[in-house]
């Protein structure tokens, strides 16, 4: 196979002790010995060998590194790869990535790295995706759930779906080639049960992709109430750092703030919004319809109600309103008055907190309190069991489904056997397409887009 030589910076920009250039491919040790002259072979194996730097055209010194040489096939992209470990910073690890282009590599592009390891058979579709969620990842909780695409829990899963599809196809052959064979047919009624147990199965992985979706994106968690409820205040609270305004003046807070945050380890977009009221300035009226759009999408409300005023009926309808969405009581302030019942058993309140951004009560509880409400199907699931988490994922089983579905009913309703499994190898496809057994090349565009130079 004729392919170039890939290099990059693996680790990220900006000062650091140590960078790592990654270089992939046929030519990485004769890359490796242009820049290092002293080396008149490659290096031993997987072995950490000190090498000093030079620069291919006039020699001069560019740095003294750990040079890692990994022979293919067992290396991260299947290929020979060489790892320098030189000097961090913005300039050391530029230098010597010229230098790897001088001696014939290419800057490799954005994921070229792992999608070299997919086509060479390292890792499937599903495990390249594991390793941008990985990297990605700032909760536990998708931390988890890549770490189990990583080791193929998903796409076992995924397998086991298309090896019974295939059995099933295993049975229908005696309805389709050998009508006069001694064997009799296996009964429709068995196939259709077959059929079942492969629905099952895929609805099972289904019911997992709101949340598991959710674990990539973050749920949308929105602070809403009157202004001057403690929003803000509490909002930088739960981010641990200075975000948004705040004032004594009502209103302050006109746009919509949205930062992700890990809260009880698993991830959400924490919205802070325009105070709830009929403004009179335009701005501010801008910023309550900003909220109410947010309001809209979100998976849970957090309704801040000041601890030292009572809740007015305007905040209970509201909150009655939000039907479908759990709605956490915030009682701010807490520090001000002692404790109060408001919001207790108000109908639509998932449950309720009482809050001090002054001396931080109750701020672990509502981070506890917080996964619960929107994650509760994967949090209690065993934690190692597979997640959908991604909509690519989502509609290759869909796809399946709906074949497997169509291939049931067909049956069922009495058509031939060869028209009824005409819908079993579609149904294999889209399950293959998403391990990536079988791929598009726009598809593998689309998978490596989101990765980072050097992965
Ligand atoms: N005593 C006390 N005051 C608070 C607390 N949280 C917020 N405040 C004050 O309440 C006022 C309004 O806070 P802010 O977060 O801007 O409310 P928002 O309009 O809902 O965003 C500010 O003066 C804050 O200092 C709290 O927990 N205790
Ligand atoms: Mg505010």
């Amino acid at each position: 196979m004729d392919v170039d030589t890939i290099a990059a910076v693996s680790t990220a920009p900006g000062r650091g002790a140590v960078a790592i250039v990654r270089v992939s491919g046929p030519q990485a040790v004769g890359v490796l010995l242009r820049l290092a002259p002293e080396l008149s072979e490659a290096p031993e194996a997987r072995r950490v060998t000190l090498v000093e730097l030079r620069d291919p055209h006039d020699g001069s010194p560019l740095d003294r590194a750990l040079a890692t040489f990994f022979p293919r096939p067992a290396s991260y992209t299947g290929e020979d790869v060489v790892e320098l470990s030189c000097h961090g910073g913005s300039l050391v690890p530029e230098l010597v990535m010229d230098a790897c282009v001088q001696a014939g590599a290419r800057r490799a592009d954005p994921g070229e790295f792992t999608r070299r390891a997919y086509l060479r058979g390292k890792v499937d579709l599903v495990q390249a995706e594991a390793v941008a969620d990985l990297i990605e990842a700032r909760s536990r909780a998708l931390h988890r759930a890549a770490l189990t695409q990583l080791e193929q829990g998903l796409s076992e899963r995924l397998g086991m779906l298309r090896g019974a599809i295939v059995r099933i196809e295993a049975l229908l052959v005696h309805h389709i080639d050998f009508p006069e064979e001694d064997e009799p047919p296996v009964p429709v009624g068995v196939i259709v049960e077959q059929a079942d147990l492969v629905l099952a199965e895929i609805d099972r992985l289904l019911a997992t992709a709101p949340e598991g979706e959710l674990l990539r994106e973050g749920a949308l968690a929105v602070l809403a109430g009157r202004p001057n409820a403690g929003k803000s205040s509490l909002y930088n609270a739960l981010l641990g750092e200075e975000r948004a305004i705040v004032t004594e003046e009502p209103g302050t807070t006109r746009d919509a703030l949205v930062a992700t945050v890990a809260l009880g380890g698993f991830p959400f977009r924490l919205v802070d919004t325009a105070g709830l009221r009929e403004a009179g300035e335009r701005v501010e009226r801008i910023g309550i319809e900003v909220t109410r759009r947010y309001l809209e999408r979100a998976d849970v409300v957090l309704f801040c109600v000041p601890g030292d005023s009572p809740p007015t009926e305007e905040e209970r309808v509201f909150v009655r309103e939000r039907m479908g969405v759990p709605v956490v009581w915030v009682e701010t302030k807490s520090d001000l008055v002692a404790a109060s019942t408001a919001g207790a058993g108000e109908p639509g309140v998932a449950c309720r907190v009482r809050v001090s951004t002054r001396t931080g009560e109750g701020l672990d509880e509502l981070r506890r309190a917080l996964p619960g409400l929107v994650y509760s199907g994967v949090v209690a699931a065993s934690p190692d069991a597979p997640v959908i988490t991604r909509r690519r994922h989502r509609r290759g089983l869909e796809a399946a489904r709906a074949e497997v579905a169509s291939f049931r009913s067909s049956l069922e309703g009495g058509l031939p056997a060869e028209v009824a499994a005409s819908h079993l190898r579609p149904a294999e496809n889209a399950l293959e397409e998403v391990v990536g057994t079988i791929a598009r090349e726009s598809v593998l565009d689309a998978v490596f887009a989101e990765f980072c130079v050097g992965k």
